[in-house]
């Protein structure tokens, strides 16, 4: 039976959660398209904004895709996944939409106050903070009850998926829980322990500061909080995308997954290991000991083998799906994958795609490297690879298969679909390889200004190439971006809006087993108490120690006052 008639609740819910989060992604790729146009230079008269207006568009763009596409489309796959691989209805609906309409709430709170730059008519003053919103900066009370809003309906949203899998578990005591709950399960318990960070952060001392019931905040205090969160949730974007490489690319790819057991491992090392990182992102802090930092870039390259793991598991399962359809050779395998299915083209070149991101990720991660590129465009580049490519290009993909299956409607423009992800690779190839080449010849990030001129002295000059190409490289690639993302919108509204009923269902939803399934691995892999215990000590030991010594130094110190943006 089709997914949406034999779940119809739960596919309703994925539907308004998918929808909200096109929606997101469409205002934010305009936005992404005119700060590319804007910041190179290019017909920068024609566009119907100013320097300041630059940075309520960056805001606008990073918090609508980074933090409400990403949030809104995680919990439609993960409605999905939970009711289709436990085989049993949401135990809540009630709670599911409750999840949902905080998650709505929050973002109109904080998009209205961004828009506010833009659009004076709408209330709550400016709040031009940029998605790391960093104090002395400081928005308007409605954008952070917004974010606190947003990460609570996220909370919710979880706990839906916890109720229903503690449902199965009394029906089927003993038995190992299914492996794409068990992804659900533990990427929503590292998101419990992370988001601990960002909830203080702005419950404690951002929203009373903003209220004016404090006057000062400590800045050092408050990003520490924020990082504790900021790095984890790349990895609450890039778990979801994992999923779909792990269950349902083999498939797509004509086989089956390589390893049951690799997989879990994989998500059990995400859990423990994703928080104590942190402080990867404020090497360049002071008031941190060099030896905490030393320690975080030390569990970051850990880090690195669980995604070196799936780099592994899922080139083997697309190795063997090919081979079942006839491919042969050391490489020539790779011709007899379907390249023309898009839901399949879309995650394979997303993979591919991370693996460069993940390399400019570790480049990133080391302590001295990091001086470099810091505050650069090179980090912008990485994570257009990440987040920008190895998520958005995932669900973008994944979509196809599965908005069908979620409206019972057949997918409609099928060629614009096919070439839709091709579009995207180019344009990111593009954007992102020469914001990388920009950062190292020391182009700063964020900052209206093109400067590409002032780059073009650095010494790293005849390195990068020319000044022109990398500023022309730009503005292609995110104008092809937009052009992709065009037609992403342009086939599911069309599918969305298609009639229903009469056409059969295009796609098949059902996984085939893994090659190696769970039953030979240890059983403590599905303790996930054991996991989340050993996770909370090893966040206790990376963070305890310097956020004692900033609250400790802070005690002495007056803090800052917020500074108009
Ligand atoms: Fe990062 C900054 C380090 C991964 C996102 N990162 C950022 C920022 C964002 C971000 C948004 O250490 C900017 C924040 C800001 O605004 O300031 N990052 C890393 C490291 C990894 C990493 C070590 N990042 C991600 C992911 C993200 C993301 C994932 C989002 C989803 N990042 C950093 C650091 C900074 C940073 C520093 C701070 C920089 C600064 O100074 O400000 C690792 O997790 C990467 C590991 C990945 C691999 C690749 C494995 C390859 C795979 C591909 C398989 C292929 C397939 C296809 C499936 C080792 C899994 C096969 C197809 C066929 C056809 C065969
Ligand atoms: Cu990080």
């Amino acid at each position: 039976m089709a997914y949406v008639d034999e779940y119809p609740r739960a596919a309703k819910i994925a539907r308004w959660e998918f929808g909200v989060a096109f929606l997101a992604l469409a205002l934010g790729g305009v936005f992404g398209l005119v700060q590319a146009l804007y910041r190179t230079d290019t017909f920068r008269e024609a566009l119907p904004i100013n320097a300041a207006d630059y940075y309520t568009i960056l805001t606008g763009h990073g918090v609508l895709l980074a933090l409400v596409f990403t949030t809104f489309s995680i919990a439609a796959l993960f409605t999905w996944a939970t009711t289709r691989s436990l085989e049993r209805p949401l135990a809540s609906n009630r709670l599911a939409w409750g999840a949902f309409w905080l998650l709505v709430i929050g973002t109109v709170l904080a998009a209205t106050s961004i828009l506010n730059g833009f659009v004076p008519q709408l209330p709550f003053e400016s709040s031009d903070v940029l998605f790391t919103f960093y104090a002395p900066m400081q928005a308007h009370p409605a954008f952070y009850l917004g974010a606190a809003l947003i990460i609570i309906g996220s909370w919710v949203a979880g706990a839906v998926y916890f109720l229903t899998y503690w449902e199965w578990r009394k029906d089927n005591p003993g038995e190992r829980i299914p492996l794409q709950t068990f992804m659900v399960l533990t990427t929503f318990l590292m998101w419990y322990l992370a988001t601990l960070g960002v909830a203080v952060e702005v419950v404690v001392f951002l929203i009373p500061w903003s209220l004016g019931l404090i006057d000062t905040v400590d800045p050092l205090l408050t990003r520490t909080l924020f990082w504790f969160f900021g790095h984890p949730v790349v990895y609450f974007w890039l778990l979801p995308a994992y999923l779909v490489w792990y269950t349902v690319l083999p498939k797509l790819a004509g086989g089956r997954l390589f390893s049951d057991p690799l997989a879990r491992a994989v998500f059990v090392l995400f859990l423990l290991l994703s928080t104590p990182v942190g402080f990867h992102h404020q090497y360049v802090d002071p008031g941190i000991p060099e030896g905490f930092k030393f320690v975080s870039m030390t569990n970051t390259m850990m880090l690195l083998l669980p995604s070196l793991l799936t780099a592994f598991t899922v080139v083997a399962s697309l190795e063997h799906g090919a081979r079942q359809r006839g491919g042969g050779g050391y490489v020539g395998w790779l011709r007899s994958l379907p390249w023309d299915r898009p839901a399949f083209s879309g995650c394979a070149l997303a993979g591919l795609m991370f693996a460069a991101g993940g390399f400019s990720g570790m480049i990133n991660a080391g302590m001295n490297i990091n001086y470099l590129i810091h505050n650069t465009l090179w980090v912008p580049g990485h994570f257009h690879l990440t987040v920008g490519t190895a998520f958005a290009l995932t669900i973008m993909a994944i979509a196809y298969w599965l908005i069908p299956q979620i409206t019972g409607k057949r997918l409609q423009h099928r060629r614009l679909a096919m070439v839709q992800p091709y579009v995207w690779f180019v344009g990111m190839t593009l954007m992102s390889n020469a914001m990388h080449r920009a950062g190292l010849a020391g182009l700063p990030r964020r900052t209206a200004e093109p400067m590409f001129q002032e780059a073009g002295s650095a010494p790293f000059d005849p390195v990068v190439g020319t000044v022109g190409e990398m500023r022309l490289q730009i503005a292609i690639g995110s104008t092809l971006l937009f052009v992709a993302l065009a037609m992403f919108l342009v086939v599911m509204f069309g599918t969305w809006l298609g009639k229903s009923g009469a056409a059969p269902l295009a796609v098949n939803g059902s996984i085939p087993d893994p090659l190696s399934g769970p039953e030979g691995s240890p059983r403590v892999l599905d303790n996930l108490k054991v996991w989340t215990a050993i996770a909370v000590v090893l966040v206790a030991l990376a963070y305890g120690l310097p956020i004692w010594s900033i609250i400790s130094d802070g005690l002495l110190t007056p803090g800052s006052p917020p500074i108009p943006v």
